[in-house]
């Protein structure tokens, strides 16, 4: 007996790797962000992992889950390309691994591993056992690992992870003919960083029931607050509770389960709304259970506020509202687009002192720490999925998976970041076009496959959430007709720069035509969601010139002038907070982009001071 055990271990460590299967991660384990508390158990695994590239992909194979040899050290997170003495643009196969000890008291309940990043794709095992599968760069995973794992020992974590560039995938790499010849050949102005950029956790959900989901749906009926929650468990409970507390109120309701799922709408009298001058934020309590005896609960912070728009502005609260911002990047030297909450907290300092009051998140979902202190502190964020250098011409095959890709990003930020009072916004792509070589002034071209093809992401993201607004950011040149697609319309302009390149005059006049034009054909608010100029730290000149700091200031106060002779642009947001890392090309000097209103390591230029003075005196 002992003997045919010892053949079985041997066969199963000993089958080939084809033999394994990774089924694909299921979003809705990411709907709801592990915690801690009496109910369930949290262990961040970041530090110092084993690492190990695989450039002929042999790993496999060889059956380096079932142990790493010959490894290096890298911390997690943290991106692989800014590690290591010669792994810059290196965007093939590695091997990630380290151990984690699951305790006793953990065995019985459902262990999640939860992977925040791993851009592009990952394959999981645990303890040599295959787990599963994510193709998807800047959004969570998790899986159930409660079958896997060893009890009261140390368990062996191995993640395979590849960043290969590709016409297929979003953002798009190597695309023949598109717009960025750079090196390493992403088709987008970001340098690819790798690997696994957030951190990786284990956590447990209880064993009876647990909550699976919660989606809170804020509303205002006059001074009144409404809070629709609606939660999904799995189990056998069939009632629950929620408890709304803050501002010297307490409000209970019940929750009936019907199917697994349970909707109560809470009313707030005299509702302190959610807004930037007074970011306030309710606790939401979901008890699963009898109320007096849990067996699952989960605590959220959510603000009451509505979104809406008119044909010139977007409203919060019924009110007015100017988006006053940035596009930013995840990027900081050495850490690459690693998680970073020093960076963070210095950011939204340093957004503060500027007098912004917003951010897009360029161009893919941020770290959730990002969206927490949003809520907290009042900021508005435009959510944006990693949909950039999005076309819809070519390989068709190729397309169909750039649309699935989409789709399931949607589907991911949107379950991971629905709760949070600050996003009022999805973004659907940043720069879509229906060619791969985008023509500035071009203009003209219209595809109706291509525009059926592109409204699928707006028809989902309406599906799937409501009570948000929803837009796309338009490329000059891009096609105007999708300007129908979205509640506010969206442009990024250079106008100044990449054309009538030193003529800021003629930058601001062409925008200002170009402004009126859309407006009057769509009659929708309007955001400029990029504009700047390219600033070397320290250049300047006497009389304005390009590259110098006083260009980039001249640029920045012609557009805004521009933005505030017409009453329905409703936000302007300056490209970009800070200097970032991107491919080398002709036009990135020491592959950087100096767009940035703060040098990389967070340094004002003259236009951060400018924006400073001009966004503070209440415009
Ligand atoms: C826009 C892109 C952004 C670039 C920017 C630029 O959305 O990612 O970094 O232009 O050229 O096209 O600086």
């Amino acid at each position: 007996m002992k003997k045919l055990l010892i053949v079985a271990l041997f066969l199963s460590a000993y089958r080939p790797s084809s033999a394994q299967e990774f089924p694909a991660a299921d979003p809705q384990n990411i709907a709801l962000r592990p915690i801690h508390n009496e109910f369930r158990e949290l262990m961040d695994l970041s530090g110092i992992w084993k690492f190990k590239a695989d450039p002929s992909n042999e790993g496999l194979s060889q059956g380096w889950y079932r142990g790493l040899t010959e490894y290096s050290e890298i911390a997690v997170p943290g991106s692989w390309n800014e590690q290591f003495t010669d792994m810059r643009d290196y965007m093939d196969w590695v091997w990630y691994e380290t151990e984690a000890f699951l305790p006793l008291d953990w065995k019985g309940k459902p262990v999640y591993l939860r992977i925040n990043d791993a851009t592009y794709a990952a394959k999981v095992w645990i303890n040599g056992q295959a787990v599963g599968y994510h193709e998807g760069a800047h959004v969570p995973f998790a899986f159930d690992i409660s079958e896997k794992v060893r009890w009261n020992a140390t368990n062996r974590i191995t993640i395979q992870v590849e960043n290969q560039l590709s016409p297929a995938r979003l953002p798009t790499g190597k695309v023949p003919g598109g717009s960025f010849s750079s090196f390493p050949g992403a088709n987008y102005d970001f340098f690819p960083y790798a690997g696994l950029n957030r951190s990786v956790v284990l956590f447990t959900v209880p064993k009876k029931s647990h909550i699976k989901d919660i989606t809170l749906l804020p509303d205002l009926k006059g001074e009144e607050g409404l809070l629709t929650v609606r939660v999904a468990q799995e189990g056998a409970v069939s009632t629950g509770e929620v408890v709304l507390s803050g501002d010297g109120k307490e409000i209970f309701a019940p929750l009936t389960f019907k199917n697994g799922l349970a909707e109560v709408t809470v009313t707030i009298p005299e509702v302190r709304k959610w807004a930037p001058a007074d970011p306030f934020l309710y606790s939401v309590s979901v008890a699963l259970g009898d109320h007096r005896k849990p067996v699952d609960l989960y605590e959220l912070q959510t603000g009451i506020r509505t979104v809406s728009v008119n044909t010139r502005q977007i409203l919060l609260n019924g009110e007015p509202l100017f988006l006053k911002g940035f596009g930013k990047h995840e990027d900081f030297p050495v850490l690459g687009r690693g998680t970073a909450y020093p960076v963070m907290v210095k950011d939204f300092e340093l957004m503060k002192w500027t007098g912004a009051n917003s951010f897009r998140t360029t161009h893919y979902p941020y770290e959730e720490a990002y969206y927490d202190m949003a809520d907290r502190q009042g900021f508005l964020i435009i959510g944006e999925t990693p949909a950039v250098g999005m076309f819809f011409e070519g390989d068709s095959a190729e397309l169909a998976q750039r649309q699935a890709a989409n789709q399931q990003y949607i589907e991911e930020m949107i379950l991971r970041d629905k709760n949070h009072p600050s996003v009022i916004m999805w973004c659907v792509a940043n720069e879509p076009n229906d060619k791969a070589q985008i023509g500035f002034n071009a203009g003209g071209s219209f595809d109706q496959n291509a525009y059926d093809a592109f409204a699928e992401h707006f028809e989902t993201v309406r599906r799937l959430d409501k009570s948000r607004l929803v837009t796309y950011v338009g490329v000059m040149g891009g096609p105007s007709q999708w300007f129908a697609l979205p509640d506010v319309i969206c442009i990024n302009r250079y106008w100044g720069w990449y054309t009538s390149p030193g003529n800021i005059p003629e930058g601001a006049a062409m925008l200002s035509r170009e402004l009126d034009g859309i407006h009057e054909k769509f009659n929708k608010p309007i955001i400029v969601t990029e504009f700047g100029a390219d600033a070397y730290p320290g250049m300047h000149a006497q009389q304005v010139e390009m590259f110098t700091e006083e260009y980039q200031m001249e640029f920045i106060k012609a557009y805004l002038d521009v933005a505030d002779s017409k009453d329905y642009v409703t936000g302007m947001h300056v490209w970009n907070f800070a200097d970032f890392k991107t491919s080398q090309g002709i036009i990135r000097f020491g592959g950087y982009n100096y767009k940035g209103v703060f040098t990389r390591d967070r340094r004002p230029k003259m236009a951060a001071h400018y924006l400073r003075s001009r966004w503070n005196e209440g415009d």
